[in-house]
């Protein structure tokens, strides 16, 4: 049984119709990344921050997965293959292509939680500033969103599936948030075998085992085929 750990970024989502970050006409070249994913951001400007998730939310409701989503769902269900799916992506793509495992590392968009009690439920497609809790009624509900400088989720178990991990695949992903960005670099230390899987090499490109680079739809379903050969 091999152990494939997963780890997909905005690129996975691209040909789906939903921006990448990183990219020239990505988010971050429209929005500053301070205004609208940091606690700070919120606090200052809680309406701006609804505006920036409400738009993404509705746009990624509307989005379908792609070839690359669902080869990925395709080598979950492959027998002899125990693969974990981590995401950076708060799109559902990975679940709307039929993947029953993902963990959400940043959060999700059609997820609420509350900055009092930590209570999270499903967002509605628009949240409004002031919103309160659904369970203790204070007015600070918040994208369940992992923001810069907050604890990204699941990281004990992405550090426990790292160390046995046998293949290390990242997809879509320009490796420059951490602690994902740390991922290769851990199972490399396991001794897993690294693949980029990008449209262009990443920055930390020179530190995989073997790059497949190009779009997504193309290079993820040819990835799966070839695994499914061995
Ligand atoms: C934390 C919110 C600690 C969700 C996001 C200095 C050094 C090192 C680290 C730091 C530092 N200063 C601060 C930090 C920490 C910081 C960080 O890493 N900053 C960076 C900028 C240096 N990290 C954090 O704050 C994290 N938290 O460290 O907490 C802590 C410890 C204890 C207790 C409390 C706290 C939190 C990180 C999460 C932040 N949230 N977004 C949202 O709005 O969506 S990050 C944001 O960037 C997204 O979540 C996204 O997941 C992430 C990474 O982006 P990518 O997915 O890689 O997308 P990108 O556009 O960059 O790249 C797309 C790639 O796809 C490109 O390479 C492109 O070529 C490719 N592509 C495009 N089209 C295609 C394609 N590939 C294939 N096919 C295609 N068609």
């Amino acid at each position: 049984m091999t152990k494939i750990v997963i780890l997909t970024g905005a690129g996975i989502s691209a040909e789906s119709g939903l921006g990448t970050f990183r990219d020239t006409d990505g988010l971050w070249a429209r929005h500053r990344l301070e205004d609208v994913a940091t606690p700070e951001g919120f606090a200052r400007n809680p309406a701006l921050v609804h505006a920036f998730y409400n738009a993404r939310r509705v746009k990624a409701a509307a989005a379908d997965p792609n070839a690359a989503h669902q080869a990925i769902t395709r080598l979950q269900a492959a027998q002899n293959h125990d693969v974990f799916l981590i995401t950076q992506n708060v799109d559902r793509l990975h679940e709307k292509a039929g993947s029953r495992q993902v963990l959400h590392m940043h959060g999700v968009l059609d997820g609420a939680v509350c900055a009092s009690c930590g209570h999270r439920w499903a967002a509605p497609m628009e949240m409004q500033a002031g919103a309160v809790c659904d369970a203790c009624k204070a007015p600070s509900a918040r994208p369940d969103i992992v923001w810069f400088g907050e604890m990204p989720y699941g990281l004990d178990q992405i550090e426990s599936k790292l160390r046995s991990a046998d293949v290390f695949a990242a997809i879509g992903t320009s490796g420059q948030v951490y602690p994902a960005a740390g991922f290769a670099a851990q199972a490399r230390g396991a001794g897993a075998h690294l693949v980029e899987i990008n449209l262009e090499p990443s920055g930390g490109a020179q530190h995989f085992d073997e790059l497949r680079t190009g779009p997504a739809t193309q290079m993820v379903p040819a990835w799966v085929d070839a695994l499914l050969a061995l």
